[in-house]
């Protein structure tokens, strides 16, 4: 079906010439494309329209959030704010007195009142295997892994990594601009991973690296793209990235597993989340087992 490379297949080999190419920005993408044009070879891509459909577009903005939300308590950085609170520092934020990022909220889970604004769902994302019933729902994410991202101005995300379990990760932009800065899977000898978390890196300030204690840091080659309002940024699993934000930004993350990182997936998932190795070999057996019914129903599938 695909003349494209595909990525996992090749170990991630990059030369520098790709390295140096500017990230694409395209719009009215097929699913088809997505897939043979990005996802396939692992390759970044802004997509214009790619959540065109969401009336969060219309809807959002800080206003409308503490309107709807102001009294509810929210976790920013492992502090607790009153949202209004918080929605104040990210109006003033600025580059000398930047806001808390607040990053890891499941919006189905805290604030599922603005699910219906997010539909419909972002289709380059799926299959999504997060999504499927054979995986237990406690495991799993029935409605996708779906996450508000929001920052002010001048602020910078808390961090050089790539996403846990080698997820895919595409990023809409609903409000404001905001700097991507990308480093291939293949810089990873120049990123100092954690040990316990191997997809976060010691360096954690990209934009004022420690160049003595992380020396190598400084080979290390990136692409920076500005994404705008209303554009959809892809990620590809693996890739290390960090943000800084123009303007006051309210953005969507959005994560999937599909068939070629299933694999590495379930690697991840025990070593987050040891079990007894007769557990762990039952468990693997099994899943790797549903990996293979979920390709098959995902070749009977249509995403356009
Ligand atoms: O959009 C951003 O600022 C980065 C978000 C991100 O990398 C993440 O949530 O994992
Ligand atoms: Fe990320």
């Amino acid at each position: 079906m695909s003349e494209s490379k595909d990525c996992f297949l090749n170990n991630f080999v990059h030369n520098l010439q790709r390295l140096m190419i500017q990230v694409e920005k395209r719009t009215n993408l097929s699913h088809k494309e997505f897939v043979n044009e990005y996802l396939r070879p692992c390759k970044p891509v802004v997509i214009s329209d790619a959540t065109a459909g969401w009336q969060a577009h219309t809807l959002w903005s800080t206003d409308y959030f503490r309107k709807k939300f102001g009294s509810r308590k929210v976790s920013v950085m492992g502090k607790e704010y009153v949202f209004s609170d918080y929605l104040d520092i990210v109006d003033n934020s600025t580059a000398e007195n930047p806001s808390p990022y607040l990053n890891e909220v499941n919006i189905h889970k805290m604030f599922p009142e603005l699910t219906d604004e997010l539909k419909p769902f972002l289709k380059y994302a799926l299959p999504d295997r997060l999504q499927s019933h054979l995986i237990p729902a406690s495991w799993g994410m029935r409605q996708g892994l779906v996450e508000l991202l929001i920052a002010g101005k001048g602020t910078k995300f808390p961090g050089l990594h790539y996403d846990g379990f080698h997820m895919h990760t595409f990023v809409t932009q609903v409000r404001g601009d905001k700097e991507f800065y990308f480093y291939p899977p293949d810089q990873s000898p120049y990123m100092y991973p954690e040990e316990r978390i191997p997809n976060r890196s010691k360096v954690r300030d990209m934009f004022n690296p420690d160049l003595e204690k992380f020396p190598l840091f400084k080979n290390a080659h990136y692409s920076m793209i500005v994404v705008k309002q209303g554009e959809t940024m892809f990620i590809p699993s693996g890739w290390w990235h960090s943000t800084k934000i123009l303007s006051t930004s309210l953005a969507v993350s959005i994560n999937s597993i599909n068939d070629k990182m299933w694999n590495s997936y379930i690697n991840d998932f025990f070593i987050i989340h040891p079990h007894s190795p007769l557990k762990t070999a039952v468990m693997k057996t099994y899943f790797r087992l549903a990996g293979v019914a979920m390709s098959i129903s995902e070749k009977t599938k249509s995403f356009d």
